[in-house]
């Protein structure tokens, strides 16, 4: 079983866009925005989707930088998360019922109100470094293996 999300983050150096997650899976967590690959679009259209949905603006053009697959102890469905970055967008970045964007300067980023895996690949991100990874989490969210290498997609 797998399950395939988009998460996409604006990057203008030296801030990122994130948004606090208001419900749902990862609430009262900062990340990217993005969710489910609705059947019928391709990743980058649900990644434009969802940023629009959740944060209301439309990046111009999206950078394919990372492919995550996420487990967790004792369940057999496989998150995979294709990971996205922007820097021109169209739009004002807007609360909505699911996320509140906020920009954090790349030193400050809330690592510690984040999904514990984002802290290992995000200085990879940050360079603009291709990556594929996988984490297998166990209670409380508490990351048991992980593996993470730099790519070229
Ligand atoms: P909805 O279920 O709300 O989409 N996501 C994760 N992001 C990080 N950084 N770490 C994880 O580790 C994640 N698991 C899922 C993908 C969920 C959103 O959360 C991301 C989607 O953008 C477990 O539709």
């Amino acid at each position: 079983m797998e399950k395939l999300l988009t998460l996409t983050i604006i990057h203008q150096h030296p801030r990122v866009l994130l948004g606090m997650k208001k419900r749902g899976f990862g609430a009262g967590r900062w990340n990217g925005f993005g969710g489910k690959v609705i059947v019928g679009e391709t990743i980058e259209d649900a990644a434009q989707r969802e940023l629009q949905e959740e944060a209301g603006i439309s990046a111009e053009a999206l950078e394919k930088i990372g492919v995550l697959d996420f487990t967790f102890q004792g369940n057999p469905e496989i998150l995979r998360v294709h990971v996205f970055r922007a820097d021109a967008f169209l739009g004002e970045p807007t609360e909505s019922e699911e996320m509140r964007p906020q920009w954090f300067h790349v030193d400050e980023i809330p690592f510690a109100e984040m999904w514990p895996d984002d802290v290992h690949w995000m200085p990879l991100f940050l360079r603009g470094q291709q990556f594929k990874g996988r984490f297998l989490f166990g209670e409380s969210d508490v990351i048991l293996e992980q593996e993470l290498s730099p790519v070229s997609f």
